[in-house]
């Protein structure tokens, strides 16, 4: 594991961007991982990042509690009780050997930001939401705090299996929820005026434009697949490679198809982030190949036309090499288009805090991608050094922390909800 280097940090200029960057690395430490953050849904420390993260929201002044599908949900009321919400938030999950800011960073400011409200009365209520499955590292299907919350979750997902054999449905009960009131997570459309995530980046744009923040103007769609690649396993020392039905050869054939073929498609990328060959011994030609499959691009019919061609050059590979293919899409999220009008309120925030307003897409997923079945949506980007994420690497500077807590603050006092 790298030793990610102490992100540069002087002592901030606002007292709560000091206890948020406290905070971000005290909640890094909930992690299965003793030299690292990896904290997968309905966890011992996913329960854990929710109980302390919860204080937090309760010294905010919030109403706290878990909901059916084990996503965190702060409330605090506007001039009188049961006012529709502005709703923020992120994702309290990591992938594996993750940064401490994806998706961390944007709930703890808004829990800032509410804090900083003190007793001002507004004409709506807040909501701070950290959902508890964005990445999807446990159960391969992505969003599943978000998706129940908008009320689109798919009840056939309860039945998948995590790396261990355990269903959704299991983890859920020994999580101390209830699977059959899952649809009880589900908000009303009328009681949700936006939801409104602020996350860092993941890209080099900001950084090469020498901004702070930025708007988003759009999420990237995306698919996910599993791919099985049965061939035949055999002794390493004694098969000819001419008789050989080598899965893992196959599986090879197949990442580098997926290489090419979205290569040649402009903004569509494709990568195979997990490959596991079996027996897995030395001297066995693997006869079990599985792999995922990973496509996006902004133009949903580019990514399903990349996610065609990659499927149908596997299948060509494995039909040469006479081994057996199955195909499961785990995943897919149509492209989310951000509200004008919501970017033109973060536009306003960023823009009177002194910085040019510079808009760009999301190559990231985000669980605004699933939040926009429910209400309008936008997304505040914050700088991240060299764009680096998904990685112990991830870093933020203090100042730049500041910043966005003052333009999400800003944002907040000044909303107009759409008329
Ligand atoms: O995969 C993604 O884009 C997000 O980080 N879950
Ligand atoms: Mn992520
Ligand atoms: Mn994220």
């Amino acid at each position: 594991m790298i030793s990610a280097p102490a992100p540069s940090r002087h002592a901030p200029p606002d007292p709560s961007a000091a206890r948020l960057l406290e905070r971000i690395d005290a909640l890094a430490r909930v992690s299965e991982q003793a030299d690292g953050l990896t904290r997968v849904y309905l966890s011992s420390q996913h329960a854990e990042a929710n109980r302390l993260v919860g204080g937090w929201m309760a010294e905010a002044g919030m109403a706290v509690r878990v909901d059916a599908a084990g996503n965190l949900v702060g409330r605090r009321e506007g001039v009188r009780p049961g006012l529709p919400c502005l709703m923020l938030g992120s994702h309290l999950d990591s992938v594996r050997n993750a940064g401490r800011y994806d998706g961390m960073l944007g709930v703890l400011t808004a829990i800032e930001c509410v804090e900083a409200l003190g007793e001002r009365a507004l004409p709506f209520a807040i909501e701070v939401v950290g959902f508890g499955d964005e990445e999807g590292v446990r159960f391969q299907a992505t969003m599943l705090g978000s998706r129940a919350l908008a009320g689109t979750f798919d009840p056939t997902l309860l039945d998948l299996r995590d790396a261990g054999g355990t269903t959704l449905r299991e983890a859920m009960a020994a999580f101390g929820l209830d699977p059959s009131a899952l649809a009880g997570a589900a908000r009303r459309r009328e009681d949700v005026l936006a939801y409104v995530e602020y996350h860092i980046e993941q890209g080099p744009v900001l950084e090469a434009e020498g901004l702070p923040v930025g708007v988003v103007t759009a999420i990237n769609g995306q698919q996910r697949f599993r791919v099985q690649l049965d061939g035949m396993a055999g002794h390493s020392g004694t098969v000819p490679m001419r008789l050989r039905q080598d899965a893992l050869v196959a599986a090879a054939e197949c990442v580098l198809a997926a290489e090419r073929i979205a290569g040649a498609v402009p903004d569509a990328v494709a990568t195979v982030g997990q490959l596991a060959p079996s027996p897995g011994a030395t001297n066995v030609i693997p006869g079990r190949a599985v792999f995922s499959l990973d496509v996006r691009s902004p133009r949903d019919a580019d990514r399903t036309q990349v996610a065609a061609a990659i499927l149908d050059e596997c299948r060509a590979i494995a039909a040469r090499r006479k081994i057996g293919i199955e195909v499961v899409q785990t995943h897919e999220l149509a492209s989310c288009a951000c509200a004008p009008w919501l970017q033109d309120q973060l536009s306003a925030a960023i823009a009177a805090d002194g910085h040019r307003v510079v808009a760009l897409p999301s190559g990231a997923g985000h669980d605004a991608m699933a939040m926009v079945a429910l209400a309008d949506v936008a997304m505040l980007f914050l700088r991240c050094r060299e764009g680096i994420s998904h990685h112990p690497a991830e870093s933020i500077t203090a100042e730049d922390a500041a910043t966005g807590m003052r333009v999400l603050q800003s944002f907040i006092e000044h909303f107009e909800p759409r008329r």
